[in-house]
């Protein structure tokens, strides 16, 4: 029953929607625009803004010059179709039928929450607990870090002496959180502290020498390093000799040789005992204030520094389990009850309602805004606004935030238009594993960004480089389960340098090199990126009944928050399910449709799902969905905004497939 009005509609290119804020990340970060967003297959001309409407009201066309339109549009679908990236689902083999019934009735929960506990190992009791209310007493012990114990006294002694400390930061959000996180906390010890974060395109990633003398010139004799300095070597030589002992705070990986600091603090650190290896940079360097609060009787609380580790850890795309998942949830309550005034500031500018900060808010919303300042100018802008003390200050701080990001996004787009167009014009996308593409005139502040949008729309690992005075300079971003780290190291010999993770990387590489690099990178890929990773995954935890979906069901699935990497939503698979109502196409191609399980109906929504609309014909019994449970927030439109609003919130399925 689908007429060319429904084809049409159904047909549209999608995309996410330029409105939808991106996650931006810098050099060792994970973008998760592939996990958080949805793959939007090969539009044709993404931009369109043909609106379906005007198209229904004011057919401009008849007879002849109607069919042609309609074959057009049908040839259109097909090949649109066929190019859309097809997902994997893959459910989760199923735990012990006495192991689900056990931990259901041990932990009081439905079956099917029981198996999604279990499929997080979570096995016990004591685990649910632990997961379910994550507390103070999972944290663990600072000392068990290496090199703390010497961070800490060496930290002190400079508070003994009166010394001055350099800090120096990365121009992400998690150097900036950190830095601005250290620098209040030695403060309040009295100690004299000076910032310094790295110019992006002056001075690039990690420590300078310039930053060095800076620091030398300020009188600093220690140097404190938040979020980078791990592969330091030089830089920390250089500091040694002007007088300066080093206190690296990085997660990166380090290289074989370490750089020559006074303390390295690092779970990646070969021989390092502390039990979690997933700790942000910023999270590290809280590590170093809980340590040094335990050994000074008058020191703050800790404490209270749990924010910026929270807004850290969630925009460095670092895994939500273990201690991550612990500070993630205590520092999201501090900003959610007693937020300090410039993140205050930054949840009022960018339009967030106070009170209700979830972690996807600070990826989607937060953490790209205070990434802009660093992408397109001086970072410091972010650390003043993150350490300011008064209200109306750090409103007028929080301008430049929302400013800079309006002025990111542009670039953003339109760097990822003309890269798009490179990709269609010279990629060959059936034999071509990779992409590295290459433009002088991009920015070096956003390739990171489209590199992610690239992999998020044609799913192949990507490179996107730029001229940096002269060096080819850019940034990698993996699929799901690949290393680009590993694969960036076979390449080695064709690189100036490279660094970075499993899933995001930077490099550089000699202006005479490109083609070289791009033909070694894409023979590697083709080498060593197995069959079943080419393909997106949706992880599925469960089946689930619809009827399953009970008020209380939906509240302990609230529970599992924070989401993130490690800890996604849960995802649950219905089959044979029946459409009800009429579905139809919302917003930007989203698709809005109601299913029925006997007496029993929710409402489901699938974003970009609106090219999948004639699979949802009304009356269909055999439906297969996969979806996670959320709950869709009312807000009477009449109601000034405010927290005394009546808000009615309803469960519904958020899809991310169906058949
Ligand atoms: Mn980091």
């Amino acid at each position: 029953m689908r007429d060319a009005r429904q084809t049409l509609l159904g047909a549209r290119p999608h995309r996410r929607t330029s409105r939808l804020p991106i996650p931006t990340v810098g050099i060792g970060e994970r973008d998760e625009v592939a996990r958080f967003g949805r793959s939007s297959g090969r539009s044709l001309d993404p931009d369109r803004k043909v609106g379906t409407r005007e198209m229904i009201a004011s057919p401009p066309f008849g007879g002849k010059d109607r069919i042609r339109l309609i074959d057009l549009l049908w040839m259109f679908c097909f090949f649109w179709r066929r190019s859309t990236v097809v997902y994997r689902w893959n459910l989760h083999p199923p735990a012990e039928t006495d192991a689900i019934r056990s931990l259901s009735e041990e932990v009081n929960v439905p079956p099917p929450i029981a198996t999604v506990l279990l499929n997080r190992g979570i096995d016990s009791f004591e685990k649910a607990k632990a997961y379910f209310r994550p507390s103070h007493d999972l944290l663990h012990d600072p000392f068990l870090m290496d090199g703390m114990d010497r961070a800490v006294s060496r930290i002190l002694h400079a508070r003994e002496r009166g010394e001055s400390v350099l800090l120096f930061g990365d121009y992400d959000v998690d150097g900036t959180n950190g830095s601005a996180m250290v620098s209040l906390f030695l403060k309040s010890l009295g100690l004299n502290v000076l910032i310094h974060i790295p110019d992006r395109i002056q001075e690039g990633y990690g420590l300078s020498k310039s930053g060095i003398d800076r620091g030398k010139n300020f009188g600093a004799s220690l140097l404190i390093a938040v979020d980078c300095g791990i592969t330091a070597i030089d830089q920390v030589e250089y500091a040694n000799r002007l007088g300066l002992d080093v206190i690296i705070c990085d997660h990166h990986r380090p290289m074989e040789a370490l750089p020559s600091a006074h303390a390295i603090l690092d779970p990646l650190k070969p021989g390092c005992p502390y039990p979690f290896k997933g700790l942000c940079g910023c999270a590290v360097a809280y590590k170093l204030v809980q340590a040094i609060c335990a050994r000074v009787p008058d020191a703050p609380s800790p404490d209270e520094h749990l924010d910026f580790v929270a807004l850290s850890t969630c925009a460095d795309i670092v895994p939500l389990v273990d201690e991550n998942r612990t500070l993630v949830k205590l520092g999201l309550d501090r900003i959610n009850t007693n937020p300090r005034p410039g993140i205050k500031a930054l949840i009022n500018s960018s339009g967030l309602r106070a009170g209700k900060i979830t972690a996807g808010q600070v990826v989607f919303v937060i953490a790209p805004r205070i990434n802009a300042v660093g992408r397109l100018g001086d970072a410091t802008r972010a650390v003043n606004l993150l350490t300011c003390a008064v209200d109306t200050e750090a409103a007028a701080l929080a301008k430049i935030l929302e400013e800079e990001n309006r002025n990111r996004r542009k670039i953003d787009e339109e760097t990822f238009l003309k890269a798009q167009q490179l990709v269609e014009s010279c990629l060959d996308l059936e034999a071509d594993s990779a992409i590295v593409l290459h433009d002088e005139q991009w920015h070096p502040g956003v390739v990171g960004i489209v590199a992610s949008r690239l992999v998020e729309k044609y799913y192949r690992p990507t490179i996107m480089l730029t001229t940096v005075d002269g060096v080819v300079k850019g940034s990698a971003r993996s699929v799901d389960g690949f290393d680009i780290y590993e694969a960036l190291k076979r390449c080695e010999d064709k690189l100036i340098q490279f660094g970075g993770h499993k899933y995001a990387a930077g490099l550089a590489v000699a202006s005479d090199r490109v083609d070289e690099f791009r033909q070694a990178f894409n023979a590697v890929v083709r080498e060593f990126l197995p069959e079943d990773l080419r393909t997106p995954e949706i992880k599925i935890d469960a089946p689930l009944e619809l009827r399953e979906i009970t008020p209380r069901f939906v509240r302990i699935l609230n529970q599992f928050a924070p989401f993130g990497p490690k800890n996604p939503r849960p995802v649950f698979v219905s089959r044979n399910v029946e459409v009800a109502g009429s579905p139809r196409i919302v917003g930007k191609g989203h698709l809005r449709f109601k299913v029925r399980d006997g007496a029993f109906t929710i409402d489901a929504i699938g974003f970009n799902l609106g090219h999948l609309l004639d699979r949802v014909e009304p009356g269909r019994k055999d439906l297969d969905i996969v979806y996670s449970v959320e709950e869709n927030e009312w807000t009477r439109p009449s109601d000034p905004a405010g927290d005394a609003v009546p808000r009615e919130t309803v469960p519904q399925l958020k899809v991310k497939d169906l058949k």
